[in-house]
Parts: structure tokens; C-alpha cells; sequence
């Protein structure tokens, strides 16, 4: 179809055809672009809601033979998945290769360019305190700090019993990788002492996902050190890889303490060297990968000595 009006001068029609071949072109790129350079919307629902925690289950230390009895037991608030609106809990993370029902909180994922929206709600009727959610590696407005700072924090910093705040945060170019969120209100100290604090994962904008992702907490919980909220080999992650396997290990530290990541019969590569430990210090976090190929049970653990005789233990097992 030509378009082209009687009378009107030969020619004219040139630049809407140009415009349209334009326009069509576009659109053809568009379509051709992968979905993840478009940046998706993650969106997330969390409540503070009381729980009864026991940091050893099991009542013992299998290593030492040490039995332990109520002293374990922790009434708490900790970070927990629900669905939209608050309907319903759920499990912390769905993956079953990610362990995390209640301490760490959600494995938040998102990749490099998406916006994270995560919905909070307080349900702390335990206490009765404020808690609030400030994450590290990505970008927001002060509005989503969650920072309680006297004279200019709003009430994203102190969501009370009862109360909603919708975090909007940003993952840019320098979000890749595994970073902490916590509690950052008045009650920081109390709440990360109970386990109040979880990961954000983020993958780069096309880096392709692991076959197995694990999440490392190294926090001390009541007496104890613990890994996840849980001390002892029995208590603590089990983490299962098969030969073959790409594995992302998430390590990160909550608390006041420094902690050396160690993993038995492999290593990764850090700016090309191989390294098979790794400190972390408070708030900090790493995470690396490597191709599964040493089949076995195997510890992981903290190789603070201290911390080891006090829970930082666990397994990894691999499977051909
Ligand atoms: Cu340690």
C-alpha cells in the first residue's frame, strides 16, 4: 500500500516509509533481545514472625559425645517466606538444595538489572519491638534503608507490631553475587542474636544459574556457634552434589565475630589461585563455584578452633 494522497507531491511519502521500516526494525530487535537484559520484577512477601528455635535438635555433640538439654532450646523471631499478602507461610526457600526454613531467612534471588520489591510485615507479638529489613549490595532510596538513625529515618527503619513497609530495591551492575539483609532498627542486636537475618542471591545479567546452590550463615546463636542457627554435625546443613555438578557455595557472617570458611577434598579458584579457605568478617560475604568432582562425605566447617568445638561443623555429601 502506497498511502500516498492525489496531489500531493511525488516523494513525500519517503520518510514515513523510512519511519515505519524503522519503527518495524525496532520492534524486530526487541523481540530479539533476551528477556534477561529487560530486567524483571521480583517480588517478595516477609513477615518477623515468633518461633521456637532449637540450636541442637539432636540434644548432642557427636564429635565429643557432649549432651546437651533445655539450655538449647530459643524463643525467637526470625525471617519468614509467605505468600501474597500475608496469606500463608512458607517454607523459606522451595529449592531443596538451598537449607533454609527459618534461620537464615528467604534466599532472596534476583538477577543484575531487576527491581526487588520485598513486602514486610511485623508479626512480632514475642517482644513486642520494632524490627526492620536493610540490605546490602543493591541500590534504593533512604526510604528503603531500613536503618534506624535518629532525626532522619522514617518508618521504614521501625515497622511496629501489626505494621507494613514495602522495601524497593535495585539490582545494578555491581549487585552480582551473595550479600546479607538484617534487622537494622533499635532491636539489631537482639534480632541478629536470634538468627533475624537472611541472603540476597544475584546472578549477573546472563551468568547461567549453578546446579546446586548452598547458604553458609556463620552466626553465634544463644551459646553456641552455629551455622544456620544450628550447631553440630547431625544439626547443621547437610549439603548434597552429585559428580558433574556445577556448585555455588554462598558464605557470609552475622555477628560480632570473624569466621575462616573451610571445605574438605576441594578448592576454587580467586583471582586465579586456589584457595580452600576463606575469612569472613561481620557482614561480610562471598561466594564461589566450582565443578564437582570429588565424590565422598565430607566436613565443611568454621577453622576458628574455638568456633568448631562450640557447633560450626557440617557435611557435604557427594554422590557419582
Ligand atoms: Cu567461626
Amino acid at each position: 500500500m502506497t498511502g500516498r494522497k492525489r496531489g500531493a507531491p511525488a516523494g513525500a511519502d519517503a520518510p514515513h516509509r523510512l519511519l515505519g521500516a524503522s519503527v518495524l526494525m525496532l520492534c524486530v530487535l526487541w523481540a530479539c533481545i533476551p528477556s534477561t537484559a529487560v530486567g524483571a520484577t521480583r517480588e517478595y512477601w516477609i513477615g518477623a514472625t515468633p518461633t521456637t528455635w532449637n540450636i541442637v535438635p539432636n540434644g548432642r555433640d557427636a564429635v565429643l559425645g557432649t549432651r546437651y538439654g533445655n539450655e538449647t532450646i530459643l524463643p525467637t523471631v526470625t525471617y519468614r517466606r509467605y505468600t501474597r499478602n500475608w496469606k500463608r507461610l512458607l517454607r523459606n526457600s522451595p529449592a531443596e538444595n538451598v537449607d533454609s526454613d527459618r534461620i537464615p531467612g528467604p534466599l532472596l534471588r534476583a538477577r543484575v538489572g531487576d527491581r526487588i520489591i520485598v513486602h514486610f510485615k511485623n508479626f512480632d507479638t514475642l517482644f513486642d519491638r520494632a524490627h526492620s529489613m536493610h540490605f546490602h549490595g543493591v541500590s534504593y532510596k533512604p526510604s528503603s534503608d531500613g536503618a534506624y538513625l535518629p532525626g532522619f529515618s522514617g518508618r521504614d527503619a521501625e515497622v511496629k507490631p501489626g505494621q507494613t513497609w514495602t522495601y524497593r530495591l535495585r539490582a545494578g551492575p555491581q549487585s552480582a553475587g551473595f550479600w546479607p539483609y538484617h534487622d537494622h532498627s533499635t532491636a539489631m542486636h537482639e534480632s541478629l542474636a536470634g538468627g533475624m537475618y537472611g541472603g540476597l542471591s544475584i546472578l549477573g545479567r546472563r551468568e547461567p544459574a549453578p546446579d546446586r546452590e548452598f547458604a553458609v550463615v556463620f552466626a553465634p546463636t544463644g551459646d553456641f556457634q552455629t551455622i544456620n542457627g544450628h550447631a553440630f554435625v547431625g544439626n547443621t546443613p547437610v549439603f548434597r552434589a552429585r559428580v558433574g555438578e556445577t556448585v555455588q557455595w554462598n558464605v557470609m557472617a552475622i555477628g560480632s565475630e570473624h569466621h575462616t570458611f573451610h571445605v574438605h577434598g576441594h578448592r576454587w579458584l580467586e583471582n586465579g589461585t586456589a584457595r580452600d579457605t576463606r575469612t569472613v568478617g561481620p557482614a561480610e560475604s562471598f561466594r564461589f563455584r566450582y565443578r564437582e568432582d570429588a565424590p565422598g562425605t565430607w566436613y565443611y566447617h568454621c577453622h576458628v578452633e574455638d568456633h568448631m568445638e562450640r557447633g560450626m561443623v557440617g557435611i557435604y555429601q557427594v554422590s557419582r
